[in-house]
């Protein structure tokens, strides 16, 4: 058992968190893919034209999703017209359990976004700004090979810096932190066995 499961949160900087092995990654894992059976990983486009470089899919009342219009959320997956799928029972519990644990007991995510990263992925530095109500946190669980988180300030100029993420370490972030720059550095070769790095964002999207 890694000797940090279920250690206290470390505040990061004001009103942000992360909780160290916090989640089980493998049950998630098995959920990541009977997700994707459903609603399959695609690469999106920035409104700029230019394709990100993880891989997406979502889950909940809503995704979060990036084409030439902007981003927005969608209540359906734009390559099916479907509803996207609903938000797995553990997903929703490890998402209200986490932000509990960092001091908001009332967090009901209606989207999650599913992204996926393999070598050389990259999110660039951005803020989180698409959600109405942005008094809600943001909860995001890592699954897989460990990342560079990039962790900014409140304008994109303000110096970052990096922190460690491995397999089932959760953050949360609200109050004063929401609008946060962030981004997760390029990642880098991991093993053979496993370099993908799977990363569970949720959100309320909608009030
Ligand atoms: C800090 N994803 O999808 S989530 C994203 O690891 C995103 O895939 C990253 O940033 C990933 O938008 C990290 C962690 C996160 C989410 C929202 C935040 C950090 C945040 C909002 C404000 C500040
Ligand atoms: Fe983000």
């Amino acid at each position: 058992m890694p000797l940090e499961l279920n250690a206290a949160p470390v505040a990061l900087a004001r009103d942000v968190w992360l909780l160290p092995g916090f989640a089980s990654s493998g049950p998630l894992r098995a959920e990541i893919e009977r997700l994707a059976a459903a609603a399959r990983f695609r690469v999106m486009s920035v409104p700029g034209g230019k394709p990100m470089s993880v891989a997406m899919t979502n889950c909940g009342r809503y995704g979060w999703v990036s084409d030439a219009g902007g981003y927005r959320y969608s209540p359906t997956d734009p390559e099916t017209g479907r509803p996207w799928p609903a938000m797995p029972a553990l997903f929703l519990a490890t998402a209200r359990d986490a932000a509990l644990a960092a001091g908001w007991p009332d967090f009901a995510p209606d989207a999650c976004l599913v992204n996926r990263y393999v070598a050389g992925s990259r999110l660039g530095l951005h803020q989180d700004r698409n959600e109405e109500d942005l008094a809600q946190p943001i909860v995001s669980v890592s699954i897989g090979a460990p990342c560079r988180f990039v962790l900014g300030g409140m304008r994109r100029e303000d110096p970052v810096r990096s922190v460690a993420l491995a397999d089932g370490d959760v953050m949360v972030w609200g109050g004063a932190a929401r609008l946060v720059y962030h981004g997760v550095r390029p990642l880098r070769p991991h093993g053979p066995a496993d370099p993908l790095r799977y990363n569970l964002t949720f959100r309320k999207a909608r009030r």
